[in-house]
């Protein structure tokens, strides 16, 4: 029997099955084609950007460790990379891009000089390829911001040249969501902090509020754009006191009716961001989450359908907040093939949606209500071998993208024959 008819038959039999408990299969594969996930360009080259030839990550207490071959070293390159790996995620999605991938013509174009000049060229590329565009201010990787500080930063000099950035920064995204007609993000993650035991935790925190006040002094219209800010519990040589703390951003984000990011590998170990969602929803317009796996700490690990995984998609289908969650991932890892992991993380996001998608949310809910939690969590465990793969094989070749493991072969293919020639 051919794949394609194996992949029928599972689905059709998988479709009874489900509606035996009152799921319909094909509204949560319609809803599904309706979620963007905003794929993050730093995987694609270990956040090194192209402010300069060879350019890499420096500072800011993150890491991206390994020497796979086949890195991305041009804005080409990059674009190509992304589109070889779009072919192989079922649905439309989005491109996250940090400031320091500017297309500067090879010029040094510093950050407080940025405009959207050097964006248009990824504007032109997002709009052909169907994508919408997020974006991202660099407050690391510069001499600037080389002792650790950029927004709190002591030297009213040094605060105001991230402030310029910041304000850029908005003005481009401005213009990128109007050009695309579809909001963008723009998400504020400044590394700040002391790697020892500070005698003024009150002063840099100040300063942050107040920088952040004249970043988004300028009015823009929500239909275009929405500013992000993005909480973090340590990096690293920002152990001791991390200025934009979880409740800095909570409290900044409330009073000012920001988008709160909350990234996965942002809190101590045992909290995870599932749980944080509703409480912050509750205060706030809208949130940004930047999904990622943290192996032992914030070790940004490909993301992959993991418990936690799919209690986020859980949670924003129970709640039915799909609409009030941009959902963006971040991770980088540089010891795999890149496209590879780009290609898993974004598969496993949304097949962690679609499982959730095919929950019998209400009859759940009603055990709950009747206090049966006996047969709620009978019913979560047999749901868990219930044959979502069929589902998910027949959305992706709906979608015109690879079933199952079939990806891989392909991306082997563009490893020998592109990836392998960078040398
Ligand atoms: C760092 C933050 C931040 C970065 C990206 C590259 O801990 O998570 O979002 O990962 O800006
Ligand atoms: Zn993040």
């Amino acid at each position: 029997m051919s794949q394609d008819k194996h992949i029928e038959r599972a689905f059709d039999l998988a479709k009874s099955q489900y509606a035996e408990l009152g799921v319909d299969v094909d509204q949560a594969m319609k809803k599904l084609a309706t979620v963007p996930v905003s794929m993050h360009c730093w995987q694609g080259d270990d956040v090194g950007g192209f402010e300069t030839a060879g350019a890499e990550l420096s500072g800011g207490g993150i890491q991206a460790t390994g020497n796979y071959p086949g890195k991305a070293r041009t804005i080409d390159e990059l674009r190509m990379d992304i589109e070889q790996a779009l072919t192989m995620i079922p649905g439309k999605h989005r491109l996250n891009l940090h400031a320091s991938y500017l297309d500067n013509g090879g010029s040094f174009v510093d950050r407080d000089a940025i405009d959207v000049t050097h964006f248009q060229s990824w504007i032109d590329w997002a709009k052909a390829n169907g994508l919408g565009m997020d974006f991202n201010g660099t407050y690391f990787s510069h001499a600037k911001a080389a002792d650790g500080f950029t927004l709190s930063h002591a030297d009213k000099g040094i605060r105001d040249f991230w402030i310029e950035h910041g304000i850029l920064c908005r003005k481009i995204g401005a213009e990128m969501g109007r050009q695309l007609g579809t909001p963008t993000v723009t998400n504020v993650w400044v590394p700040d902090g002391y790697k020892d035991m500070p005698i003024d935790r009150f002063g840099p925190r100040e300063r942050l509020a107040d920088s952040l006040d004249k970043v988004f002094a300028a009015q823009i219209d929500p239909k275009v754009h929405l500013d992000a800010v993005e909480s973090k519990l340590f990096g690293i040589g920002a152990e001791s006191c991390t200025v934009g703390s979880h409740e800095f951003y909570m409290g900044y984000a409330i009073s000012r009716q920001k988008v709160l990011c909350l990234d996965a590998g942002h809190f101590h170990p045992t909290e995870v961001i599932s749980e944080k969602i509703s409480s912050a929803l509750m205060f706030l317009p809208e949130l940004l989450l930047h999904v990622s796996r943290p192996v032992r700490w914030d070790s940004d690990h490909v993301v992959i359908l993991s418990d936690e995984l799919q209690a986020i998609a859980q949670e924003l289908v129970r709640s039915a907040q799909l609409n009030r969650v941009h959902i963006g991932l971040d991770f980088f890892d540089a010891s795999i093939n890149r496209v590879a992991a780009w290609v898993i993380g974004t598969r496993s996001m949304l097949k962690a949606l679609l499982m959730a998608l095919l929950e019998p949310t209400a009859q759940l809910k009603d055990f709950e209500a009747a206090g049966d939690y006996t047969s709620r969590l009978a019913m979560l465990e047999e749901l868990k071998t219930l044959p979502f793969g069929a589902v998910w094989d027949t959305y992706c070749v709906k979608a015109g993208v690879p079933a199952g493991r079939a990806w891989l072969a392909q991306v082997k293919d563009y490893e020998a024959k592109v990836l392998s020639t960078r040398v």
